[in-house]
């Protein structure tokens, strides 16, 4: 049995998409109303941070320009700051999403390229927010077409101490980092699973652990769901990865992953 390792700090990232093509919200929050109302509720029900993306990165998306993906995160970063001392992250993995959406008031940086794309080192290093370097296989346009590993814990582990070592290189303070083995990022349910019982060695890693599950394709197709029916898989795999470690979980459904985290915490506290 894999040894259960439940985080006294474990916290809930509430996820509001800008996106018009999103993954699973579908575009319900392409406008700054609609997806400020949404954060807001998130915060109402639970959240200890908000995580606010411009760009989707659901397979087979494609690439949008970092001006529009400034225009669609920024000012709703600026107006949630008015009203709330959430923390919010900033979902990008450009430099300059990552410059505007700091000033705004963002702080933190979600990077699914684990900072690989030109200059975002740099900036990362220069804006002093924690960043999570996240694991991907391949490009959002190509991941999900034929992924292969030899090792799948072994090696999303590999690149993620490479990827701290890169940022520590770069300036960035080890305390201001997270890892993420990034479920459904190039990966096969069998991949997916492995990894998610494989938390605990990735923790050894040092670095707290960000682990997004909610309403992925992997759970509609063991269950034979669409993204609107998967709470239930969503708050399973959240309980699972809350005993194995998890430090930060992104999820949609705040509420009721609070709920299913806060049972999970109780018992972490008998320990
Ligand atoms: C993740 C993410 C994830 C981190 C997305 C979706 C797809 N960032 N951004 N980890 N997933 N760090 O929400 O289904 O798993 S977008």
């Amino acid at each position: 049995m894999t040894e259960l390792t439940i985080s006294p700090e474990i916290k809930i990232m509430g996820v509001v998409n800008t996106t018009p093509d999103s993954f699973s919200d579908g575009g319900k929050f392409d406008s700054l109303d609609k997806a400020f109302a949404h954060a807001q509720s998130l915060i109402a029900d639970g959240a200890d941070i908000i995580d606010i993306g411009g760009e989707s990165t659901r397979p087979g998306a494609q690439p949008v320009e970092p001006e529009e993906e400034i225009r669609r995160t920024v000012p709703l970063i600026a107006a949630l700051r008015e009203v709330s001392a959430i923390p919010i992250s900033i979902d990008t993995s450009k430099p300059e999403v990552m410059q505007a959406a700091v000033a705004a008031g963002a702080s933190m940086i979600n990077c699914i390229w684990a900072l690989r794309l030109d200059n975002a080192l740099e900036v990362a290093a220069e804006l002093e927010v924690p960043v999570c370097l996240m694991h991907m296989q391949g490009t959002p346009q190509t991941m999900q077409q034929d992924p292969r590993y030899d090792d799948v814990v072994g090696e999303v582990s590999d690149f993620l101490r490479r990827r701290i070592d890169a940022a520590l290189a770069a300036g960035i303070a080890e305390e201001r980092l997270l890892i993420d083995p990034g479920f459904g990022f190039g990966k096969t349910i069998e991949h997916n699973l492995r990894l998610l019982k494989a938390l605990p060695q990735l923790r050894r890693l040092g670095r707290p652990l960000l682990v997004g599950l909610s309403r992925k394709k992997m759970i509609g197709t063991i269950l034979d769901k669409p993204a609107d029916q998967r709470l239930y898989g969503s708050l399973s795999l959240a309980v699972t990865a809350a005993l194995l470690g998890a430090d930060i979980l992104r999820v949609h459904d705040v509420a009721e992953t609070a709920d299913a985290v806060g049972m999970v915490r109780a018992f972490g506290e008998v320990f």
